[in-house]
């Protein structure tokens, strides 16, 4: 399963062969390896359970480019970060208390660089109009999908603009922004679209910010949306999305920006009340991340950002990394 590193020095040298800039752990090997693209077909995804993959072959060259056209990443893992991990040719040994960490602060590193914040609300292009296009339906491009009651609604029928009232459609911070030390609208938390989503106004209140967990009573507006005093529980076609969001906000958040306005450490744990910045319950996480796999929309929707902000959601490249990650905070 390992390759050379002559091979890996040729293969990161493509810009279009994108699935090559990720790697997998495989926890029983304590290696890592090329992980392959996980959207191809049930095939492809098989590798990211390890144990069974051995009828694993990677995709050609050219059945990749099918899927990922003239794509270029930009936050493609180079050589230098790969010697971080302590590449030694045939894969990489890395002891089992810190390769969560090293994995981490790598694709921190990759998912800060090169970043593009936007505003919040301007007269330029803002999220207001990121969310148009990261959320379009893709059936009707007149309209966005809202994240909790999955309705298909006019882009224009938001608030400031529409007149649905209460069920005009606005932007939830999915990471709640009160929750999370960043409710300033020229922090970077603040204004990132990879956890920003269109909800509907009454749904976004009744979510306020309430952290994820199962169970509750169901929300009258938006059936298979649950809450109770302490927590929410989002539909099941959105369950793995809000996981592999919060999965991404805890790893580019990690409180090193000095220059910005806000500056937490999101981080994931057990508990959903009295844990300051932190966001629980990372054990449901894990499991909503099993549950509802990487679609095309979300898939879609993490290039579309890349081309907007610059920095794609690795856990939805790669959701195998949210167990590598956060497993251990889960006690
Ligand atoms: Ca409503
Ligand atoms: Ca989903
Ligand atoms: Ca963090």
């Amino acid at each position: 399963m390992s390759i050379s590193l002559a091979n890996a020095a040729k293969r990161l040298g493509s810009d279009t062969e994108v699935m090559d800039s990720y790697w997998a752990y495989h926890e029983r090997e304590q290696n890592w390896f090329f992980s392959p693209n996980p959207h191809l077909d049930s095939a492809e995804r098989k590798p990211f359970g390890f144990p069974d993959s051995t009828s694993w072959k990677r995709k050609t060259s050219a059945e990749r480019k099918q899927v990922w056209g003239s794509l270029t990443l930009r936050q493609r893992m180079t050589l230098s970060t790969l010697a971080g991990f302590g590449w030694e040719g045939r894969g990489i040994n890395l002891d089992s208390t810190s390769h969560y960490t090293r994995l981490k602060e790598a694709l921190n590193n990759i998912i800060s660089t090169g970043v593009t914040k936007l505003p919040y609300s301007s007269s330029s292009f803002d999220v207001w109009d990121a969310l148009d296009v990261t959320d379009e339906d893709p059936n009707n491009s007149s309209n966005v999908i809202l994240m909790y009651t999955g309705r298909s609604q006019e882009k224009g029928q938001k608030t400031g603009q529409g007149n649905l009232g209460q069920d005009n459609w606005n932007r939830e911070h999915t990471y709640p922004k009160s929750n999370g030390g960043f409710n300033n609208s020229s922090a970077s938390a603040y204004t990132d679209i990879h956890h920003l989503r269109p909800t509907d106004e009454s749904v976004n209140s009744k979510r306020g910010n309430l952290e994820f967990d199962q169970g509750g009573n169901e929300i009258t507006e938006a059936p298979g949306n649950y809450s109770d005093g302490d927590s929410f529980e989002p539909r099941d076609e959105v369950k793995g999305d809000v996981a592999r969001m919060m999965f991404y906000m805890a790893t580019r958040y990690e409180g090193k920006d000095t220059s910005d306005v806000s500056n937490p450490d999101l981080e994931l744990v057990s508990s959903v009340t009295n844990n300051g910045t932190a966001l629980g319950n990372v054990c449901v996480l894990l499991e909503w991340n099993e549950q509802d796999p990487v679609d095309h929309f979300e898939f879609n929707r993490n290039s579309k950002i890349q081309k907007i902000q610059g920095n794609r959601n690795p856990f939805v490249d790669n959701p195998h990394w949210g167990d590598t990650i956060f497993e251990k905070d889960c006690k």
